[in-house]
């Protein structure tokens, strides 16, 4: 396998870069104080997956050009703990007849605890569905792996460690999916990176974190053709075979979703939404129309502050903030 496209990119930070870090500090001071005052609102943790809350993080590092750093806002969900295992997979095939994928039968792959391989773009679709589930997005997928404090170049922190990942062939196989707990996400998710590369909703197109929108991105429209294969969907976490630049939380890796072989490592887990309900729903109605006014979107910014005024009409700060929006967007208009 060869992965030759990355070339490091050392910048001075551009206007968007800074106005993107005072944004973080400003927004991270007001969202400290919300979040603290917010009271979890959810419905009970399904099995086996973690609770990830609405909030903000920024998506993307420094690490190579096609991540650029910006800032989101995820609704919150549900994401599992594990990557599926074989024992999961095989559960499906049985209830709905779904074939087996590659390396079903290689007795270094196929044993339950371990993660199921050889699954290409649309078998995981199809098991998260039988599931109840879908795959996440790849902002989601990134939130749970870099946790809370959002910032981690790895789940665990900022290190590459051995100790904490299945990545380089340094075990020579995949692990049980519940292997690695001292390299689990500040959210509780296992194996973010290494054992088997995970498979997310998006297509993948390398200027994507550019034009992203803020709130909730699904991706780009259509996916990059690469090497006119086809276009292709985001992988993400590395894997046992795949080197440790593969790794870190933010990185892209990509492939055609029929593809189920790419070095020997392609699986994924599922999430499900769970919408914050009442009093929190306003709160981050509030804090996206801070964060678009942020990034200067305040057509964006009006359409949040007139939702969380609709959850909390008499609230000062949200009527104040409501005017600051209307001066801007009138101002555009002279
Ligand atoms: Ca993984």
């Amino acid at each position: 396998m060869t992965k030759a496209r990355h070339a490091h990119i050392h910048q001075s930070p551009s206007k968007g870069e800074k106005t993107m870090k005072n944004l973080t500090l400003f927004s991270s001071i007001t969202l400290a104080s919300i979040l603290l005052a917010a009271t979890p609102a959810m419905s009970q943790d399904p099995d086996n997956m973690v609770l990830v809350p609405r909030g903000e993080f920024i998506m993307g590092s420094q690490e190579h050009q096609d991540e650029h750093p910006h800032n989101v806002v995820v609704d919150a969900y549900y994401i599992d703990k594990y990557e599926v295992s074989n024992q999961d997979y095989k559960a499906f095939m049985k209830a709905t007849g779904h074939p087996a994928p590659a390396y079903w039968d290689d007795p270094r792959l196929s044993k339950p605890e371990q993660p199921v391989v050889g699954v290409n773009w649309y078998d995981g679709s199809a098991f998260c569905e039988w599931k109840g589930k879908r795959l996440p997005t790849e902002a989601e997928w990134e939130r749970a792996a870099k946790g809370p404090d959002g910032n981690g170049h790895y789940p665990w922190g900022h290190t590459l460690d051995e100790t904490k990942a299945n990545y380089g062939q340094n075990v020579g196989m995949t692990t049980a999916v519940d292997s690695y707990p001292s390299g689990v996400s500040g959210f509780g998710a296992y194996n973010m990176s290494g054992n088997v590369f995970e498979w997310v909703s998006d297509w993948y197109d390398p200027g994507y974190f550019n034009v992203s929108p803020a709130l909730n991105p699904q991706g780009p429209a259509a996916g990059l053709n690469f090497a006119n294969q086809g276009p292709v969907k985001v992988l993400k976490g590395g894997s046992w075979l795949a080197p440790s630049s593969s790794l870190h939380s933010s990185h892209r890796f990509w492939n055609q979703p029929e593809n189920n072989s790419y070095g020997v490592g392609l699986g994924f887990r599922c999430a499900k939404s769970a919408s914050p309900v009442g009093i929190q729903a306003t709160q981050y109605d509030f804090m996206h129309a801070l964060i678009s006014m942020g990034d200067e979107k305040w057509a964006e910014a009006l359409e949040s502050i007139d939702r969380a005024l609709k959850g909390d009409p008499e609230n000062a700060e949200y009527m104040d903030t409501k005017s600051l929006i209307m001066k801007q967007i009138n101002k555009g208009k002279n």
